[in-house]
């Protein structure tokens, strides 16, 4: 089985940020959630390099585009591999394969008849790169960048989206549909139906005063309208059309992952251009939160954009995965700040992930020469803690509650946790050795059971772990067969006699304040 998840491309005219980060990781997660779970992947991301936003940042800073665009999809490029983003492909608006194709599809809807000229004017907010009309905007202004849109007037080529209101309302309303488009969560996918319901207007598709822009095969005195021309990496990303059983492999996409700012052109616009061509929709797109910072929106000059490597420098590569996308609920919006990051930190790495790791290994080095103990393997804790794990955290990943799924690994970390407290295994050490022995090979066996878990969320530090507590053969490997058939190996993960090693401080506890 196979499976296609993307993220937005996002646009160069900004560094990346922790808002990028937070659906690139959770993008990630599920990738290789996934491919532990046998799917065979394929996961796109990369940079949305044209149109106005991007030549007006880049004559700002007295670069060109072309300057601005490579220096900034290196830095995307370099973010992503600093927090172990393993992508299939990092597309670039920019790039040659996906040019010619972008003038493919629109060539094929003005094939279609479904792209015609007309003179427009309206309002258009250039942070956003899309036509407001007068009901939309809140005061006059932007309802995301709270900016007033400019006047525009144009003779544009424009696509015939009001024809597909009907059938698009069908395709998201009826789960029997063959071509159903799942929109998660349910809050925003009735607020895409209310707008489907009040029927949709037709939509520009070119511009004419732009230059910096794919040019319209069919007139090229204009650009592809920017919208359109990301969109399309969704499915030039993976060969369209020149690939063919690239395309047909992979297409069309298991999820769509974005923020509530971009659903509408996801769920709406650019289905519609899918059904214009007849190509496949994407089956589910899925919209998680707009987070604040400190309550406040996340700006530079405010002065608090939290950055890849501000995160990284705090708290290591992996448990920046992990916060970033665990602190808040996945779906809603919600608020982030680096003392809540910490607090998260400390309660769920260094307290009760760390705490069990360090009280396992460290009976094991006072009293059994840093080995797995030699007894009858007893699996009754990792047989509880895989309950909990398959009961909780599997579903919550499938169905993309990645906050959940923590939870779920948190709860069954507690547990364990609890039942060292009530084994008290440090007084065994003086009178019941056997009973030590495999409380110690007991708790090696759970703990190995989480780091399977954890291994999506944060791949470095799970293997390191792995080798700590002496489980043989290579994790992900383990994993994936653990994944097909859920049997504990009968002599558990760290066989007996197993060498352990000392964990040193894995989760430094972290003190509040500051960055
Ligand atoms: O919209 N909270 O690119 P973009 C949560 N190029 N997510 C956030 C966030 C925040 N505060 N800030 C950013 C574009 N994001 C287009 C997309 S796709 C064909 C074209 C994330 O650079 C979130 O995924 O503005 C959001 O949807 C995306 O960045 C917007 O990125």
């Amino acid at each position: 089985m196979k499976f296609y998840i993307t993220t937005p491309i996002y646009y160069v005219n900004d560094i990346p940020h922790i808002g990028h980060s937070y659906t690139t990781i959770a993008a990630d997660i599920m990738a290789r959630w996934k491919k532990l779970n046998g799917f065979d992947v394929f996961f796109l991301t990369g940079t949305d390099e044209h149109g106005a936003k991007i030549a007006a940042a880049a004559k700002e800073k007295g670069k060109t585009p072309q300057e601005l665009v490579d220096e900034t999809s290196a830095q995307f490029k370099e973010a992503w591999k600093l927090l172990n983003i393993s992508y299939d492909r990092f597309i670039r608006t920019t790039d040659a394969d996906h040019i010619s194709a972008t003038q493919n599809i629109i060539d094929i809807l003005f094939q279609k008849g479904l792209i015609f000229k007309k003179t427009y004017e309206a309002l258009y907010c250039v942070g956003c790169e899309r036509f407001y009309p007068e009901k939309d905007l809140i005061d006059g202004l932007c309802p995301f960048h709270k900016t007033k849109p400019v006047l525009q007037s144009e003779e544009n080529y424009f696509f015939k989206l009001s024809s597909f209101s009907d059938a698009l309302h069908d395709m998201i309303t009826n789960p029997a549909h063959k071509e159903h488009i799942e929109i998660q969560p349910e809050e925003r996918r009735n607020e895409i139906i209310g707008k489907l319901k009040l029927g949709l207007e037709d939509v520009s598709f070119s511009r004419a005063a732009i230059d910096w822009g794919i040019p319209v095969p069919f007139d090229k005195k204009q650009t592809v309208y920017v919208w359109v021309d990301a969109l399309t990496n969704y499915i030039t990303g993976i060969g369209y059309p020149k690939d063919e059983q690239l395309f047909k492999k992979y297409w069309p996409a298991d999820v769509h992952l974005m923020a509530k700012d971009i659903l509408w052109f996801h769920s709406v616009i650019w289905p519609a251009m899918l059904l214009g061509a007849g190509i496949p929709v994407p089956k589910k797109v899925y919209s998680h939160g707009f987070f604040t910072i400190n309550g406040e929106k996340m700006s530079k000059s405010l002065g608090n954009v939290i950055s890849p490597q501000e995160l990284v420098d705090k708290f290591g590569v992996d448990a920046a995965r992990y916060l970033t996308v665990t602190l808040i609920a996945f779906g809603p919006d919600g608020d982030i700040s680096w003392d809540a990051l910490t607090n998260k930190y400390n309660v769920d790495l260094a307290n009760n992930l760390g705490n069990l790791i360090s009280r396992a290994l460290k009976l094991a080095e006072k009293n059994f020469d840093l080995k797995v103990p030699n007894v009858k393997p007893d699996l009754e804790l990792a047989e509880k803690t895989a309950k909990i794990l398959n009961e909780d955290f599997a579903p919550a990943m499938d169905g993309l509650y990645l906050h959940k799924a923590a939870e779920a690994l948190q709860r069954a970390l507690t547990e364990i946790n609890r039942r060292i407290e009530f084994d008290a295994p440090w007084k065994l050490a003086k009178t019941d050795l056997q009973k030590l022995s495999s409380c110690i090979f007991s708790y090696l066996q759970a703990t190995d059971l989480i780091l399977i878990h954890l291994l999506a969320f944060m791949p470095a530090l799970a293997e390191k772990i792995w080798t700590i507590t002496g489980a043989s053969g290579n994790i992900s490997e383990t994993a994936k067969k653990y994944f097909a058939d859920k049997t504990i190996p009968q002599n558990g993960f760290s066989p007996s006699g197993a060498q352990l090693q000392s964990p040193g401080v894995l989760f430094p506890r972290i003190q509040n304040g500051g960055k």
